[in-house]
């Protein structure tokens, strides 16, 4: 058993042996990692954070609530609130779909919060980038993006929808919902913006659900997925139990920063300072 270190982040050291000065012994994790992660799109380490931890994180994250943006809008897998009259009405850009839940963002969490110890942590970075197979991945710098807790609550969900740009998106489960609220993944549904597979998109959009993977998600587990060609959602969340859903955004170069107009969308301000 490690002995806790109040500097550490509250990592499973025992199941995950990110503390151990020997780097071998997390080549068979990030090996194994690595190949879900190009077969399937995904990869999951259950039980990365410890569970007290985890019940801790769910005290401190719900009174932010309060202050967090509501979302509540239809869109298209682009994320777009408006469909293009010049595609066809089966064209994903015109299949909207309804999505709800409320963001809360980096600059209301605490510094000492276990989320933030574990972004800013050198060694939890190294790993993530090994396994995604980067040399070096940064913290990103905008004041609301780095670290986010996505809740949602009954009649909750999210819209099929890719991630933008960034090559991965990394999650961590705080809690799950009581019923519904899976996160659900076709792999590889494009190669790119201009590479994409629409026969195979309009099969998941309008309800196809043979090459659609549930990923299963429970508290304290990490999943990383390659949100950016592969479509994905959450769906609906029935019960009282919120379903809060840690997110962490790395960057391969210093300094990013996030553009204020899709802060402002999606935080509902801009991260600017007031001038
Ligand atoms: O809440 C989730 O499980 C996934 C959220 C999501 O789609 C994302 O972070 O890109
Ligand atoms: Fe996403």
């Amino acid at each position: 058993m490690t002995a806790a270190n109040p500097d550490l982040p509250p990592i499973d050291f025992d199941r995950y042996h990110l503390d151990s000065t020997d780097p071998m012994r997390l080549h068979d994790l990030i090996d194994s990692c690595r190949e879900r992660l190009d077969r399937d799109q995904y990869c999951s380490l259950p039980g990365f954070l410890r569970a007290d931890a985890v019940a801790q994180l769910v005290r401190e994250t719900l009174p932010l609530l309060a202050r967090a943006n509501r979302a509540e809008s239809r869109r298209n897998c682009y994320l777009q609130r408006q469909g293009d009259g010049d595609y066809a009405s089966d064209h994903p850009r015109n299949i909207m779909n309804y999505a709800s839940y409320d963001m809360i963002a980096a600059d209301l969490i605490d510094g000492s919060s276990a989320l933030k110890r574990l972004y800013y942590w050198t060694p939890f970075r190294q790993l993530v980038a090994a396994i995604v197979g980067v040399d070096a991945l940064y913290p990103n710098e905008d004041p609301l993006q780095p670290v986010n807790v996505i809740c949602y609550g009954d009649g909750d969900q999210s819209a099929w929808h890719y991630d933008s740009t960034n090559a991965f998106t990394m999650t961590l489960m705080l809690q799950s919902a009581e019923r519904g609220g899976r996160f659900e993944l076709a792999p590889n549904t494009r190669r790119g913006p201009d590479d994409e597979d629409i026969g195979y998109m309009q099969e998941v959009l309008g309800g196809g659900r043979e090459r659609v993977r549930v990923v299963s998600r429970a508290a304290g587990e990490l999943t990383l997925f390659r949100g950016c060609n592969s479509l994905h959602r959450v769906s609906t969340v029935t019960g009282d139990r919120l379903r809060m859903m840690a997110v962490f955004v790395y960057e391969e170069e210093p300094g990013i920063r996030g553009d204020p107009e899709v802060n402002r969308t999606v935080y509902g301000r801009s991260g600017l300072a007031p001038a």
